[in-house]
C-alpha cells in the first residue's frame, strides 16, 4: 500500500500515526506529493489531488481520512480505534473532533498567506470556533484518557497543527487537563516521529 501525503497536512498524520500505533506502518510505504500543484505525481492517483489518499492493495485509491482510517481499522488485528457504529456517544466526539480540525485548518490556512492577504473575519471565527471546542475537550474525561483511539489521534493531531502554525496562542493557560494531556500524547513515538514541518518548501496554503 502506498500513503500519499504532505509533511504537513494534519489529515495525513492522522493517518501516519494510525499506521505506527497498529503496526501496519511496514505495510505501507509513505509517499509526500505536492498539492494544488499541476504537476503533483498525486495527480495519476488522485484527480482530486487531496491528502491523504490510500493506493490500497487491491489498487484502489481511497481519499477522505475517515474512509482511510475504515479500511486500515479493518486490517490489523488489535481492538478497533474507530467507534463502532451503534456508540452514538463516541461518533459524536470523533464528530466534533473532526469538525474541529476543518476549523484549525482553515484558520492555519489563514496563517501562511501573507498578512496582507489574510481574512480578519474567517481568523476571529475559527479562532472562537477552535476555543469553544477545547474547552469542551477539556471537560471530557473520556477523551483525556491513556486511550489511544482516533479521538486521541485526531485531538493531538489538531493540538500539533495549532502549535506548529498559530503562535503565539495560549491555549494551555485556562485548559489545564487539556495542557497535561498533549504533554504525555505528544511524546508518543507515533507523534515524535510525524512532527510537522512548517519551514518546509512544501508547506502551501492548501497543506
Ligand atoms: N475532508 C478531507 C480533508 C483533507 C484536506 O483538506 N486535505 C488538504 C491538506 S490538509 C488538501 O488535500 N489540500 C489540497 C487541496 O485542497 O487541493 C479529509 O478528511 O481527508
Amino acid at each position: 500500500m502506498r500513503l500519499f501525503t504532505t509533511p504537513n497536512s494534519p489529515y495525513g498524520r492522522i493517518v501516519r500515526v494510525m499506521l505506527i500505533e497498529t503496526g501496519l506502518d511496514d505495510r505501507v510505504e509513505t509517499v509526500f506529493v505536492t498539492v494544488r500543484d499541476p504537476n503533483s505525481a498525486l495527480l495519476a492517483y488522485n484527480p482530486g489531488g487531496k491528502v491523504p489518499s490510500l493506493l490500497t492493495g487491491s489498487g484502489e485509491v481511497l481519499s477522505e481520512t475517515r474512509i482511510i482510517l475504515e479500511h486500515l481499522d479493518g486490517l490489523h488485528g488489535g481492538p478497533h480505534r474507530l467507534a463502532p457504529p451503534g456508540d452514538l456517544g463516541a461518533r459524536a466526539l470523533e464528530g466534533l473532533l473532526f469538525g474541529c480540525l476543518d476549523g484549525v485548518s482553515t484558520w492555519t490556512r489563514e496563517y501562511k498567506r501573507p498578512e496582507a492577504y489574510r481574512y480578519p473575519w474567517l481568523v476571529d471565527v475559527e479562532h472562537a470556533r477552535a476555543a469553544r471546542c477545547l474547552d469542551a475537550f477539556e471537560k471530557h474525561e473520556a477523551l483525556l484518557s491513556d486511550a489511544v483511539r482516533i479521538g486521541q489521534i485526531t485531538l493531538g493531531c489538531t493540538l500539533g497543527l495549532m502549535d506548529a502554525f498559530i503562535e503565539p496562542l495560549d491555549w494551555r493557560d485556562s485548559r489545564p487537563r487539556l495542557s497535561a494531556w498533549y504533554e504525555v500524547f505528544a511524546r508518543r513515538e507515533s507523534m515524535q516521529r510525524t512532527p510537522p514541518q512548517p519551514h518546509s518548501m512544501q508547506s502551501v496554503i492548501g497543506d
